[in-house]
């Protein structure tokens, strides 16, 4: 297990790089321009340049997160392909410094949902949470205007230009179904992993957050079977994934160990986190530990360690605690917690097999 840290770059990140570098057994930084727009080529000089301040701290760039598909891709539109091309030179510029493994998504419209970004824990703490029945009586509209306000800073997948066009968007989504969805992924990969493969380059999806359909918008990367079929649209270990525990957590139906075990040599980047998920589908983000949430982190390291895990982990997010003034979800302290716990764990198991 390859531990690495999710920051948002120079000057959009609260968190200075010195810091990050205290946190045990951080090898390297999860990364992106999160300025250039999806469907746009990287710029190299850019790419050159975030290399050049991680290096100075020791940490690799091996891991980018993420590279966003343009919307004109997931609805299949013939402009797709002008898209698709930027996204190749991306990959290729990726490659000459060394990129290892691609994170990104398929998910219509929104990277991710929740309902509320900061609610209240019983001890102080906040988290974001998702509600249920906010979300079938909330326009999206409202929801986006919510959150630019309250997030500090843009969010990726969230991006005020692009929402600007929201309505638009969810007009261009109607009748779209999820087989179409799963076309359009499918031409996609088609197009992409063969390159990958040449520059040696992973592709890791990551599931849909939360998974199932908000907003009536299709969502198809939800579950164990889902992903089956996922792996099989090209059957080629440079077309994987991002195990996000967490998201796939969120639907208590979904045995994130057991997928672990069954995708090993799929998984290039495991993103490990705990929800404390409720019978009426809400659900809210807690600390890494097994028995504050409903997802398993335990029975998830164990499988990781049992399959010989070599590839890139992250803590995925974290609440916000000791009043730290973070990203929502992407705070410097807890996700520090998070990643003792998980090495603890990875330590013991690691003793354990020794003996
Ligand atoms: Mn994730």
């Amino acid at each position: 297990m390859r531990m690495v840290f999710r920051w948002f770059g120079e000057g959009n990140d609260f968190i200075p790089l010195e810091h990050i570098k205290q946190v045990p057994g951080v090898e390297g930084l999860v990364w992106a321009l999160h300025d250039i727009p999806a469907g746009e080529a990287w710029p190299l000089e850019r790419i050159k340049e975030v290399k050049r301040q991680a290096n100075q701290y020791g940490f690799h760039i091996d891991v980018v997160e993420s590279v966003n598909i343009h919307e004109d891709i997931k609805l299949g539109l013939p402009s797709r392909d002008r898209y698709i091309e930027n996204y190749i030179q991306t990959i290729e510029r990726l490659a000459e410094v060394g990129v290892k493994v691609i994170c990104y998504n398929f998910m219509p419209v929104f990277d991710w949902t929740r309902t509320d970004l900061f609610k209240e824990m019983s001890d102080g703490s906040t988290a974001l949470f998702f509600e249920n029945a906010k979300i079938s009586n909330t326009d999206p509209m409202e929801l986006v205007k919510e959150i630019a306000e309250n997030s500090h800073l843009t969010m990726p997948g969230w991006e005020p230009e692009r929402l600007k066009h929201l309505t638009n968007l969810f007009r261009q989504y109607e009748g779209v179904t999820e087989e179409d969805l799963w076309n359009h992924l499918q031409y996609f990969l088609e197009k992409i992993i063969p390159v990958a493969r040449k520059h040696d380059i992973k592709m890791a999806i990551h599931p849909d957050d939360p998974p199932f359909s908000v907003f009536g918008l299709p969502r198809i990367m939800t579950s164990k079977k889902n992903i089956e079929r996922f792996l099989k649209l090209v059957d080629d270990r440079y077309n994987g994934l991002t195990l996000c525990s967490g998201s796939l957590g969120a639907n208590l139906e979904n045995n994130v160990a057991d997928m672990v075990r069954s995708f090993s040599d799929r998984i290039h980047f495991a993103h490990i986190r705990n929800v404390k998920t409720f019978e009426n589908g809400d659900f809210i983000e807690t600390s890494h530990r097994s028995e504050d949430g409903t997802v398993h982190i335990l029975d998830i390291m164990k499988a990781y360690h049992d399959v010989d895990f070599t590839g890139y982990a992250r803590p995925d997010h974290g609440r916000h605690i000791w009043d730290e003034k973070c990203r929502p979800g992407y705070g410097l302290y807890d996700r520090a917690l998070g990643i003792m716990y998980l090495w603890g764990i990875w330590d013991a198991l690691n003793k354990e097999k020794e003996a």
